[in-house]
């Protein structure tokens, strides 16, 4: 059954209103149905119809004052554009009383009537905002706009909400708002309210970058060699060279986790409330996740409770073949310049010499430049193939779930466990794996090991979806 209407923005954004979600909050349980027109007829030529992987709705929406009514909608995949489905842009210049704009929508033709299945449409003429505060008596915010016409009799109805207000610019239609709310449909005296959109023009699109963006550090990674980290004998000792100090908040995403004011494993930030890390690494309720750290004797940006460890299903092979927890933040993490999500890779890439690879973790090092073990530190690293990595570790060790690298990152030369393994492509970093275990004794020839991403994005979508 339509529920709402919406307007395309953007091919993987839709925007309706928030009142829209009071009773079905869940994305799934959405569907956007694009270049309709018969809502009967599910055979139409250029209908598109796609689920909805996010809601965003305004946080500052109120029941009450119905204020802020304005949600976006990301959709699971972009629509294509053609005739049927295309976008609309904001409608950021004034809007003037008397401007005449169209309503359209699949919602009830009368009050208390039917919904029709042919999209409707029809002109509403704007009105002054002091005529209508009259009339509803003052609860007409300036964020609101109200349409219709003085006798009534034109109105947008019960299943047009979040549909669009379009007026017409001498050139094209811009979308100035969303029906939101009114007494009755077309009554005398009580004009329809929308939503106006250019008052939360900055809220759109920073919730559009919210999130959109991962991957992209404010402080570029820096006196990261160009060549992949190595290791060498040195009287007796294998040292590593090419890893250095990263540059303070140059990789974001990262995270010490630790109890008791003690790091003990690092973690990955793969969006606003949820971490990535690795199993065996045991993090536990009420243990920290500190966010945009540097050197962990000095102050973070931010510490977060763990509010949650979620795990996947084990099996009981050893070493573990899923070594990897997500960790629920307690309060969202506050993005900004030294706080900010890595991206995940989407089900179909897979790492080949098209990307550059980085390891990054705190801890001891045993490393030809000299790097504190508070700092956080850095090294490209060369992939290795499976059956590479299988000939040196043995074929039962390493499994199609594991990533390898050069014994470079291993775990006892970088020090750390849980530690990113993020590779590079068009300037976005994308979470490929997590330290698990590797050589203990930062051996010459072992690969470092790394668990893959790739195979568990469904666990995690799941994971942090759901919950
Ligand atoms: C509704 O219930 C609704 N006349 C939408 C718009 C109006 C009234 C009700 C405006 O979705």
């Amino acid at each position: 059954m339509p529920a709402c209407g919406g307007a395309i923005i953007a091919p993987l954004w839709v925007i309706t209103a928030a009142h829209c979600f009071l009773r079905f909050k869940d994305a799934s349980s959405w569907i956007v149905m694009a270049g309709k027109h018969d809502l009967d007829n599910s055979n139409e030529s250029f209908q598109q119809l796609v689920g909805v992987s996010k809601i965003v709705s305004h946080q500052g929406y109120s029941m009450r004052t119905k204020e802020f009514d304005v949600a976006l909608l990301k959709l699971r995949e972009p629509l294509q554009y053609n005739q049927y489905v295309r976008p609309i842009e904001i409608w950021m210049r004034p809007l003037h009383p008397p401007m005449r704009c169209s309503i359209t929508g699949w919602g009830s033709t009368r009050e208390n009537g039917p919904r029709v299945n042919l999209l409707q449409e029809v002109n509403v003429t704007l009105m002054p905002l002091d005529n209508c505060t009259h009339f509803y008596k003052g609860r007409i915010q300036p964020s609101m706009l109200c349409a219709g016409e003085s006798e009534g009799g034109v109105d947008a109805c019960q299943g047009d909400s979040g549909g669009p207000l379009s007026c017409y610019t001498g050139e094209r239609y811009q979308l100035g708002g969303l029906v939101s709310w009114g007494v009755g449909c077309g009554r005398v005296h009580k004009p329809g309210v929308y939503t106006k959109l250019q008052d939360h023009a900055d809220w759109i699109a920073n919730a559009m970058t919210r999130v959109l963006s991962c991957g992209k550090a404010e402080t570029p990674p820096c006196r990261l060699g160009s060549l992949p980290a190595t290791l060498s004998d040195v009287g007796g000792e294998v040292r590593a060279g090419g890893v250095t100090e990263a540059c303070p908040y140059s990789w974001p995403w990262q995270v010490s986790l630790q109890s008791e004011g003690r790091h003990y494993c690092s973690g990955t930030l793969i969006n606003r409330r949820w971490v990535l890390a690795a199993h065996h690494c045991n993090a536990k309720m009420g243990d920290m996740v500190v966010l945009g750290v540097h050197d962990l004797r000095f102050m973070a940006s931010q510490s977060v409770p763990v509010d949650e460890v979620f795990e996947q299903a084990q099996d009981s092979s050893f070493p573990p073949n899923n070594d990897l927890s997500l960790i629920r933040l307690g309060e969202p993490a506050r993005s900004g310049d030294s706080v900010f999500p890595v991206c995940l890779p989407d089900d179909d890439i897979e790492v080949d010499d098209s990307w550059t690879c980085v390891t990054t973790g705190w801890g001891q090092t045993k490393t030809l430049e000299k790097v504190s073990p508070h700092s956080l530190h850095q090294a490209r690293v060369s992939l290795v193939n499976l059956t590479a990595c299988r000939s040196i570790w043995g074929e039962d060790l390493i499994k199609d779930t594991h990533l390898c690298t050069h014994p470079a990152a291993a775990v006892s030369c970088m020090g750390d466990a849980g530690a990113p393994l993020v590779c590079q492509k068009h300037g976005l970093y994308f979470l490929f794996g997590v330290v698990t275990w590797g050589s203990r004794h930062c051996d010459l020839i072992k690969p470092a090991v790394f668990t893959s991403i790739a195979d568990v994005r469904l666990w995690i979508k799941d994971t942090t979806e759901d919950v």
